[in-house]
């Protein structure tokens, strides 16, 4: 079983992996047994990185890289293969969110968001794809979202990019599922990261935010989620264990996508 599960001896790359679910991605994974290479697109974020690894006590690489941008994508995965052969897992990561009602939001943004949470984990799997290919075997994770199912007010372009992602995945899974690539998504419920932040805002006078309550009724496990609660789906995602998974995206929500929603009082 443990062999099974094991990671030992691959080389993962998550991207945006500095705090929040990647960082815990990334800690599994060291603790399965992986190499972990990990990128930002500022230095503050690679400084900040390099800390939260030191501190958990984890030799990672990382690189100064913008997941939108193909070029550098590109040199910093022919960078990866040199020093330390083949991306065996990708998890695409890296994301982004705008809170704004649509009919005022610039379409400026919209691209923004679609770009980082779409077209980057199309630009970093075609990258290591060719890799995985001519070793025989790969795996691929998108983080998407409760929004690659579900609506709501505010979030028009993370909703576009996430459900896009659901689908990207079974695309990856349908054209490399024959050459031993698995490629699944991971969609986490409300997590406590500083993207849901502000919905979590305790409010002037002192009660908890409106948005916060409402997750905490809509999650039959009354309770918002944590990066780490993402740990053990990960391991299995990138582990010989679900060798036979493929194409599906596994919701690690505590049951928000099962549940109606409480009736009103
Ligand atoms: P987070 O705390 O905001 O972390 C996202 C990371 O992506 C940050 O380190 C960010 O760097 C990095 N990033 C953004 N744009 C980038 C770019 N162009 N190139 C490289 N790195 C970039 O988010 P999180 O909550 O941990 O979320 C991680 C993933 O899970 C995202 O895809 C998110 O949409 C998804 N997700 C989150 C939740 C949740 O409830 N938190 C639920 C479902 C899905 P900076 O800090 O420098 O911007
Ligand atoms: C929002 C949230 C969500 C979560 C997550 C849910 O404003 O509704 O930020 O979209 O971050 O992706 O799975």
């Amino acid at each position: 079983m443990e062999k099974m599960f094991s990671l030992e001896g691959k080389v993962a790359l998550i991207t945006g992996a500095v705090y929040g679910i990647g960082f815990a991605i990334a800690k599994a994974f060291a603790a399965a047994g992986a190499k972990i290479i990990y990128n930002a697109n500022t230095k503050e974020a690679l400084e900040m990185g390099a800390q939260n690894y030191k501190e958990a006590g984890i030799d990672a690489d990382s690189y100064f890289c913008d997941v939108t941008d193909e070029e550098g994508v590109k040199a910093m995965v022919a960078d990866i293969e040199k020093k330390y052969g083949t991306v065996d897992i990708l998890v695409n990561n890296a994301g982004i969110i705008r809170r704004t009602p649509m009919t005022e939001m610039d379409v400026k943004d919209f691209r923004l968001v679609v770009d980082i949470d779409l077209v980057a984990p199309f630009i970093v799997s075609k990258a290591v794809i060719p890799g995985m290919i001519k070793k025989g075997h790969g795996k691929i994770i998108n983080i998407c979202s409760m929004m690659s199912e579900l609506g709501r007010e505010t979030v028009s372009a993370y909703a576009a990019a996430k459900g896009g992602l659901k689908m990207l995945t079974r695309n990856i899974c349908s054209e490399y599922g024959e050459a031993n690539i698995q490629c699944n998504g991971i969609g986490p419920g409300y997590i406590a990261t500083p993207q849901t932040a502000p919905l979590r805002e305790i409010q002037p006078d002192g009660s908890r935010h409106p948005f916060d309550q409402f997750i905490i009724a809509k999650t039959p496990a009354g309770r918002w989620g944590t990066p780490e609660d993402l740990m053990g789906p990960a391991v299995f995602l990138a582990s010989d264990a679900s060798n036979f998974v493929n194409g599906h995206v596994l919701y690690v929500d505590g049951g928000i996508l099962a549940y109606i929603g409480k009736q009103p009082q």
